[in-house]
């Protein structure tokens, strides 16, 4: 399927300026040509006369743990009246709670309640999503989790990568006894998983009321090991040195970042790994303390906006919702929002064929009813999405 899009307003988060009155070729999967007019050798496809309304690459949503067994609507009501989320889970609910409502479900009843949190997201204009896994925690449903965010990938027109999160908490059976978890199950899984090829990139939390520095780095180190990438939950609570590691070894991405310092900033500019800011989480939490936006902008670090949607921190499934957060809680611009659910977050996921409307790219993209791409970010709970594009279909 080969077909031209006419009077198209481009946005295409190259760098360079707003194309109006555009056109963009697809041929198959792939965009063959944008700019201002149309080639003598693509004149004669069928065209898409778009009206002036903007195109964006179609959006990626680059952290989510969007498959998982239950819900928090309780916890919801514990934190309003006064609890806190540390306290929740170190009294054995948050994390470990979603655990055993995910242990309880297969694979397919994992796809089947994760689906419609996909399709929000879907309608959004999204094409690209992270699932991660982690809220098994023991070998059978650390698999099961990946195969079912791989299903949702089958069952919908939107690519997946899929990010194994087995240091996301230690079960109870461990309590006490991290290293061992990570010995007996969190490695041994990760191996499992990745001899399944069930497994693009290896995530963390690094946190007190998950794993220290020292433990990610084992994690981090056997990931190194089987050739996959790593990213990292790092300094969302408190400063524990996750940022710092994460540089180190060279991470697609450190998510959260809102305890990162100045030298964290200046390691992430040098390790070229993208800060990851997720202001669903942060307004859930009713948190105080913003990342450091202004020092990742100084120091040039790539921030990119995610949902970050899970049961208890951030039951979010509006990608532009997060947008919209970034601008009025953290201080981003649109302009930045929209970099960060597009060509930065394709780079956090590591991914160099998306993001951005060029030549040779996916040809994933979003058409919107709207004029200035910065209404994106600007609107609260309304959707101007007109068409969405994936693969080069319709
Ligand atoms: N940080 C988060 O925001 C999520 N995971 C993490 O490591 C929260 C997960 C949850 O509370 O279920
Ligand atoms: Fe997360």
């Amino acid at each position: 399927m080969s077909f031209v899009l006419t009077d198209a307003r481009i946005a295409p988060m190259t760098g360079g300026p707003l194309i109006d009155r555009g056109v963009i070729v697809v041929n198959g999967d792939r965009i063959a040509h944008v700019g201002h007019d149309l080639p003598a050798a693509h004149s004669g496809l069928p065209h898409h006369d778009l009206e002036g309304r903007l195109v964006t690459p179609g959006l990626i949503d680059c952290h989510t743990h969007l498959v998982f067994g239950g819900n928090r609507a309780g916890e919801f009501e514990a934190r309003l009246n006064g609890a806190s989320y540390a306290d929740i889970a170190k009294a054995g609910g948050g994390i470990v709670s979603t655990m055993r409502a995910t242990r309880a479900l297969g694979a397919d009843a994992l796809t089947d309640q994760a689906l419609p949190r996909l399709d929000a997201l879907i309608a959004e204009g999204v094409t690209t999503v992270e699932i991660k896994s982690g809220y098994g925690l023991e070998r059978d449903s650390e698999l099961a989790m990946l195969r079912a965010a791989r299903a949702l990938g089958e069952r919908r027109a939107v690519a997946v990568k899929t990010t194994y999160l087995g240091a996301h908490a230690v079960p109870p059976e461990y309590a006490g006894r991290a290293d061992a978890y990570l010995d007996e199950v969190c490695l041994p899984t990760l191996d499992a998983a990745q001899a399944e090829g069930l497994v693009d990139a290896v995530d963390g939390f690094c946190e007190g009321i998950a794993f220290s520095p020292a433990q990610i780095a084992r994690v981090f180190d056997r990931a190194q090991a089987l050739g996959l990438p790593v990213k990292l939950h790092a300094e969302q609570l408190s400063h524990l040195g996750g940022t710092a590691l994460a540089a180190r070894y060279g991470a697609l991405s450190a998510d959260h970042v809102e305890y990162a310092t100045e030298d964290d900033v200046r390691a992430l500019a040098a390790a070229g790994t993208v800060a990851v800011l997720l202001p669903g989480a942060f307004y859930t939490l009713r948190e105080r303390q913003a990342p450091p936006v202004r020092a990742f902008r100084d120091h040039g670090v790539p921030m990119a906006l995610a949902t970050d949607c899970n049961p208890g921190s951030s039951p979010l499934t509006s990608l532009l919702l997060a947008m919209n957060m970034g601008c009025t809680l953290f201080g981003l611009t649109p302009a930045e929002a929209l970099m960060g659910v597009t060509a930065h977050a394709a780079r956090a996921l590591g991914l160099s064929d998306r993001g951005v409307i060029a030549p040779g790219m996916r040809a994933d993209l979003a058409i919107w009813d709207v004029e200035a791409p910065a209404e994106l970010a600007y609107r609260i709970g309304f959707n101007p999405l007109h068409q969405r594009i994936f693969g080069g279909a319709l």
